[in-house]
């Protein structure tokens, strides 16, 4: 009776919502409960909100790399205040090929560069300001770097993303309306003549009290621009697509949701709705069950996890021997893409325009350190799809004699997140033995745990918010590393 009442609510929803339903069950990136909806109903709604296809391909990705390069990387300053002068902009040795082999060789799949930081400094030869790269002695005045970046994407099958930043120190219109006609210039120059673009990066920064300007961006302006221009393309932060994991450190949540009622805080209406639910990105809950209780609309906004590969976002030669070592990397790793985010790793290139050595050296260990952990698969019947109800257990045998250490979890997200617990067992001295627990699965879940030989695993799906869409269960052994001796993996990764 429960269950026919509630088909009917879903029907009725979907002429109610005026969301984008796909194939009479799932809601694309948005749902708008109505008014008569019990909690209940709410949860189990919510577990029917999916990606679109751009953000479908976005979470694939799984490892994207952040550039920060301009004219701080020149004057030594972590955010330039928009006065410098552009003359200070002259790598000696610019290479962006070599950018984008390392980063591909590494395994990341798309790089996001630094358009325009605060400062203001463009990276391409803009229209619209003459403090850009046109005005520095580099290639005499005639240089691309968003151009030449672009282009060894595209001759590696590398994605391409854009950082402009909307805070700018050296517009002399910022402040006032015209400036919102400026940026939107700048976006169309980008979004229009370097072929195709797949993140654009709004940062939410702005000025303290020490600036005077402050600045009310036509968000929506930019938003038709980025779609009418490039529809592949998802916004990034301070866009409503990808949403920022609310710290610098690499860490995703323990119990991370895609589905969550937060949105950028874009318009008064939202701000208001965020303060009313007490959520900000920074929010440790963003998808509690008490929490869509509570909200009146449910998004997919999944999250995206920036850190840099060194103290700073930009290069300083002071911070060559603070480069984070191999261990700090994959605990990052695990920690970002293995609690269901994607990997945003910043490697700012020197002043010479390349990266630098130890920082390339370390992106080849890790590629090879994740690349042979997790190419050998240690269960024989890893790929099964699953259907599970809360309560239910799967076993998965294992390659006999092999040692793991880790386990992997994916939820198919076409078909919404749902799992809010699960336990993995193994099968030890006759009895299953609890290995690790977890709550939120998503895209992708890594858990670590002490080497165990062991001849079966158990999976058992202790709630969810509907039937569970298990795609893979994968077991592996990842290699130990000696924290703090050299960094190096002990049982060393082979060529
Ligand atoms: C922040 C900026 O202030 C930092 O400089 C850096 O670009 C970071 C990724 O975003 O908002």
């Amino acid at each position: 009776m429960r269950k026919i009442l509630f088909t009917a609510l879903l029907v009725s929803l979907i002429s109610l919502s005026g969301c984008n339903q796909r194939a009479n069950t799932y809601f694309e990136k948005k749902l708008t409960f109505p008014d008569l909806l019990i909690s209940d109903q709410k949860v189990k709604l919510s577990a029917y909100v999916v990606p679109t296809q751009n953000q479908y391909e976005w979470q694939r990705m799984e490892l994207a790399a952040f550039i920060h390069f301009g004219i701080n990387t020149f004057t030594g300053k972590e955010r330039g205040d928009g006065t410098e002068d552009p003359a200070l902009f002259n790598p000696t040795d610019f290479d962006a090929e070599q950018w984008v082999y390392t980063l591909q060789e590494a395994g990341f799949k798309m790089i996001i560069l630094t358009a325009k930081h605060h400062d203001g400094f463009c990276l391409w030869p803009t229209k619209t300001t003459s403090h850009s790269i046109a005005s520095s002695p580099w290639r005499n005045g005639l240089g691309d770097v968003v151009r030449e970046v672009k282009e060894a994407c595209d001759r590696h099958n590398m994605k391409f993303g854009i950082y402009l930043s909307p805070w700018d120190r050296n517009a002399e219109s910022y402040g006032d309306q015209r400036y919102n006609t400026v940026f939107a210039q700048q976006l169309t120059e980008l979004l229009t003549n370097y072929g195709e673009i797949h993140e654009v990066w709004f940062d939410g920064a702005h000025g303290d009290e020490h600036d005077s300007k402050v600045q009310r961006y036509d968000w929506l302006h930019f938003y038709q621009v980025i779609d009418s221009l490039q529809p592949g393309a998802v916004k990034a932060i301070m866009g409503n697509d990808v949403r920022w994991v609310g710290n610098e450190d690499g860490s995703g949540r323990e119990t991370e949701w895609s589905t969550t009622p937060l949105q950028p805080d874009i318009s008064d209406i939202i701000i208001n709705e965020n303060i009313r639910l007490g959520i900000s990105p920074t929010a440790e809950d963003l998808g509690s069950r008490d929490l869509i209780a509570e909200a009146k609309t449910i998004h997919w906004y999944p999250s995206e996890v920036d850190v840099s590969i060194r103290p700073g976002w930009f290069y300083h030669p002071e911070e060559d021997q603070a480069v984070k070592t191999l261990p700090e990397l994959v605990d990052i790793y695990f920690r970002s893409v293995g609690m269901n985010s994607v990997l945003l790793l910043n490697i700012p290139p020197d002043k010479r325009g390349r990266l630098h050595e130890t920082d390339t050296e370390l992106l080849r260990e890790f590629g090879r350190y994740i690349t042979q952990t997790f190419e050998n698969e240690k269960i024989t019947n890893s790929d099964m799809e699953w259907k599970a109800r809360a309560g239910e257990s799967r076993e998965y045998n294992m390659i006999p004699d092999e040692t793991i250490n880790t386990v992997m979890l994916q939820e198919d997200i076409l078909k919404g997140q749902r799992v809010e617990e699960f336990i993995v067992e193994g099968w030890i001295n006759n009895e299953w033995i609890e290995l690790a627990r977890g709550t939120t699965i998503g895209y992708k879940r890594l858990l670590r745990f002490d080497d165990v030989t062991v001849p079966k695993l158990r999976i058992t799906i202790a709630g969810t918010r509907d039937i569970a869409n298990i795609s893979k269960v994968g077991a592996y052994h990842a290699p130990h590393l000696d924290e703090g001796v050299d960094a190096h993996p002990d049982d060393r990764v082979s060529d």
